[in-house]
């Protein structure tokens, strides 16, 4: 270790390696598995989540025409639910439980739970296991957002629709024993309902409206819905942008890329390709604090002792990686 921290020293990496680092290998590209043969089952529609979506953006657009009215107070605390409960599903639903990039303390997964469920991006334990498979079985009919299946199935339109059931099967295999061992985690899942009604929409409603005297519509529609629609089409440009658009310094024999673009309103989440070329990396991205909140916020966790053993990729390993496998656009820039 350097500084107190992993150094993940090679890419070849055995899965007893992975597993003894971080508990799970679950996240980590999976060669052998093979589509099942012969047409896809037929699309189901979930009409129930068409109409939700429709209506939440349709008040995301009320919300976008009320924002010359708002308080430049409402505003910034739009703003602030925005970066909290983004760095619950970057920080946390992704890179600690998903990906187990490092480790926090109690007070720490607490916190990334309440600001989860202000995200309200499904329970951290769903959202963990959906991501394992999309990771492990990316892009095939196992990874529940395929991008093979085009930009809108992978941005919205898997959430519309019932799963490919090679997705349940595959998931059902993977080890999340971490997770259930997390009581935090557990709690969530068990509460989920209540912890959303509350979070996601009630207190960015009643803050504006109670603190500042903001109208109770323009502090429903704004900080509430607008900054959650914000939130999930900033995740789903992950799953859809970040997987077509972009250069793959680290392997051009896979499809996500490196989008600096979707990074700055993921907070970091856009180095796509070498994330999934990385899993364990806590930065998922070669450099530190550019385009990437959520690094320097799990750095200043750190720094306040609330969390430890952030896994980083050494140089040399990058650098031998981008000239075996990489697309060589690393050299322009
Ligand atoms: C949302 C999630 O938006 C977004 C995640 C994006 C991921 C991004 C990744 C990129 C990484 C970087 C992060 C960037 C962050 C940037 C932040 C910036 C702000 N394994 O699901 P059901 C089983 S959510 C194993 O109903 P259907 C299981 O038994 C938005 N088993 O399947 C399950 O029961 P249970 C809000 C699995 O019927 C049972 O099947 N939420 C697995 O096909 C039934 O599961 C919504 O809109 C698995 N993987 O329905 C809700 N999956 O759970 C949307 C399932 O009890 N979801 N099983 O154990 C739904 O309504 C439904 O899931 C459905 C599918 C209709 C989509
Ligand atoms: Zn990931
Ligand atoms: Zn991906």
């Amino acid at each position: 270790t350097k500084n107190g921290n992993a150094v993940v020293e090679k890419d070849f990496l055995t899965h007893d390696a992975v597993a003894a680092e971080r508990g799970m290998v679950d996240d980590l590209f999976d060669e052998t598995y093979r589509e099942k043969e012969g047409p896809r089952p037929p699309v189901v529609y979930v009409w129930r989540n068409i109409i939700l979506m429709s209506l939440l953006h349709l008040g995301a657009i009320i919300g976008l025409t009320l924002i010359p009215y708002a308080k430049i107070q409402t505003l910034a605390w739009a703003i602030l639910c925005f970066m909290l409960s983004a760095l619950g599903i970057t920080a946390g639903s992704h890179r600690l439980w998903s990906h187990r990039t490092y480790k926090a303390t109690l007070p720490l997964r607490i916190f990334l739970t309440i600001v989860n469920s202000m995200a309200f991006q499904n329970d951290i334990f769903e959202w963990a296991r959906d991501h394992r498979v999309h990771h492990k079985f990316s892009e095939t009919d196992a990874d529940p957002h395929n991008a093979m299946r085009g930009f809108f199935f992978s941005h919205i339109g898997w959430l519309l629709v019932r799963k490919h059931p090679d997705v349940i099967e595959k998931g059902q295999k993977l080890d999340l024993s971490d997770l259930k061992a997390d009581k935090v985690v557990m709690f969530q899942r068990r509460y989920y309902k209540p912890s959303v009604v509350l979070l996601c929409f009630t207190v960015p409603t009643v803050v504006p409206w109670y603190f500042w005297d903001e109208s109770i519509i323009i502090s429903f529609f704004i900080p509430a819905i607008l900054r959650y629609t914000l939130g999930l089409n900033a995740t789903w440009l992950v799953n859809s942008a970040a997987h077509m658009f972009g250069n793959r310094p680290y392997d051009q024999n896979i499809n996500p890329r490196e989008n600096p673009l979707v990074s700055v309103g993921a907070l970091g989440e856009g180095f796509h390709n070498y994330h999934h070329t990385f899993p364990y990396d806590y930065s998922a991205s070669e450099y530190g604090w550019r385009f990437n909140l959520t690094t320097a916020f799990i750095d200043l966790m750190c720094l306040l002792g609330l969390a430890s053993d952030r896994k980083r990729v050494s140089k040399e390993v990058i650098m031998a990686r981008k000239m075996r496998t990489g697309d060589g656009s690393h050299k322009s820039g």
